[in-house]
């Protein structure tokens, strides 16, 4: 199982790298590196086994935030009211978007930064997506609020940008036009 020791953090290049696309079938390998992202999003958003083990509550994690440069990410949202979301994409892509943008009001954090930035960050509010799951069948999505703005905070690690490069450091909260706040709480 993947705990925090493997979860590389801010500063190592595999974080800054774009990961390579996977091919299928998927080996072996890449087939447990999909079962265990999606494992530690799982586990880490159950008290008990996040306390035993010392995990941080995640609900997304990508395959370069634990030192493999591949196209994959997995994500686990379960939202009051809404059916779980639970995947693993692979070779994922956003296919179109909204003009509108939102932002998490509470700001973003990531298991790879062990520090808090404070800021907006922009996110379409809506998306259309494309990915495969690891059996290689070919999915798409319409993705809106939380689970739209995990799958591009995902999809950057991917392309090796981080949360914070799309906060403007001289106006961290300045208005974002267009765009409508999301509140988690
Ligand atoms: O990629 C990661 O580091 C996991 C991120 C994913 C994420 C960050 C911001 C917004 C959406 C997704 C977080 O650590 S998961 C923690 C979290 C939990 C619930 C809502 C937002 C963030
Ligand atoms: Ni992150």
């Amino acid at each position: 199982m993947i705990l925090m020791e493997n979860i590389v953090r801010e500063g190592h290049p595999v974080l800054r790298k774009v990961a390579d696309a996977v091919s299928f079938p998927l080996s072996a390998d890449e087939k447990k590196l999909c079962n265990d992202l999606l494992e530690y999003v799982i586990n880490s958003q159950d008290d008990e086994v996040c306390e035993r083990y010392g995990l941080r509550p995640g609900i997304g994690l990508a395959a370069p935030q634990v030192n493999a440069s591949k196209r994959i990410f997995a994500l686990h949202i379960e939202e009051d009211g809404k059916e779980p979301l639970s995947m693993v994409a692979v070779n994922p892509k956003i296919v179109s978007h909204s003009v509108e943008k939102t932002y998490l009001t509470s700001g973003e954090g990531c298991l790879s930064v062990d520090r808090d930035v404070d800021g907006f960050v922009p996110r379409y509010a809506r998306i259309t997506v494309k990915a495969f799951n690891p059996e290689g069948k070919e999915f798409k999505l319409r993705l809106k609020g939380l689970p739209a703005i995990a799958f591009q905070h995902e999809l950057d690690h991917l392309n090796g940008v981080m949360f914070y490069d799309h906060i403007d450091p001289a106006a961290p909260f300045k208005v974002i036009p267009d765009a409508i706040p999301f509140d988690r709480y």
